[in-house]
């Protein structure tokens, strides 16, 4: 087992460290918000005061923060990561930053220390029960070294070298929000018809969104949205995909009229519910 720091301790981050200790990795933890280490250290991980501090004599730490600007500041802000990263040690970052962040903090990092991207797909009960999929950028032998570190995590896919896993990650959440935004419209549609949500929702539940529909069904009957993956998380992975479309001059015609979607549900102020309220701010 190996001696590991984590860095972010959210929604994903905080079940993530959990099942790592509970691998039987020796663990020190690190969040801004001190307080949500808590229920790490009540199992055992220790707690240290600043990213440096966490990552004295670690093979790997982990970072699992909300986006680029947050893993800038963990990575190179003060007492941030690179200050103590030494020759030897990796830096896993599993948050969904895009691929032009992951070699921009690789690049900077001190000498013979490796980065991998590893994020996920999956959100907080696929995280608590080991099942999330694990997108990984790295070559052979990083791949390697993060296969028994993440491998409580849920199933490893290694989809290419460094950067790789972030790129995939942004191919896969273009679907999310094109999936979650069919679903509001589809009830919309359903809505002004006047049928019965529940009749739509059942034969919603047969259709290619039907994942959608069963995962976020009880959110829509309830109306009530916790979150399992922040609103706000979302808009920012669809302007990753449409900023980096733009890059490459590729039109795109979904994600973009998704992403708007989102951003006007994140104006009504549901950045902080489920990403799902965007169907509420929909069929409104
Ligand atoms: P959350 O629940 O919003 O958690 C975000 C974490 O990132 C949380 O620990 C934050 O600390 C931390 N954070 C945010 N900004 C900073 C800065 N500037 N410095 C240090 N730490 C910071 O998100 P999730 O856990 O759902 O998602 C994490 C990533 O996975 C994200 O990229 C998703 O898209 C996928 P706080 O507790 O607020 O002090």
């Amino acid at each position: 087992m190996a001696k590991l720091a984590f860095i972010g301790l959210g929604l994903m981050g905080t079940p993530m460290a959990t099942r790592l200790l509970e691998a039987g990795h020796d663990l020190t933890v690190w969040n801004r918000t001190a307080d949500k280490t808590r229920p790490l250290t009540d199992q055992g991980a220790t707690a240290a005061s600043t990213p440096m501090e966490a990552i004295a004599g670690v093979d790997a730490v982990i970072t699992m923060v909300t986006n680029a600007e947050a893993l800038e500041q963990v990575v190179f802000g003060d007492n941030g990561l690179a200050a103590a990263l030494a020759p030897g040690q990796l830096l896993i970052d599993m948050s969904t930053v895009g691929p032009d962040a992951v070699r921009s903090v690789a690049s900077r990092l001190p000498q013979g220390v490796a980065m991998v991207d590893a994020p996920v797909r999956g959100s907080v009960p696929q995280a608590t029960a080991g099942k999330l999929a694990v997108y990984v950028g790295a070559d052979l032998s990083g791949f390697q070294r993060v296969e028994p570190i993440l491998a409580p995590l849920g199933t490893l896919h290694h989809v290419g070298g460094l950067g790789a896993g972030a790129a995939t990650k942004v191919v896969v959440n273009s679907t999310l929000g094109a999936a979650i935004a069919a679903f509001g419209e589809a009830l919309a549609l359903g809505d002004d018809f006047g049928l019965d949500r529940s009749v739509v929702l059942d034969v919603l539940s047969d259709t290619p969104i039907a994942s959608t529909v069963e995962a976020k069904r009880a959110n829509v009957e309830s109306g009530s949205y916790p979150a399992s993956f922040k609103l706000s998380l979302a808009l920012k992975d669809l302007n990753l995909v449409t900023q980096i479309a733009d890059q490459n001059g590729r039109r795109l015609e979904v994600a973009p009229a998704s992403r708007d979607w989102l951003e006007q549900a994140a104006e009504a102020g549901a950045g902080d519910l489920d990403y799902s309220a965007v169907i509420a701010t929909i069929t409104t």
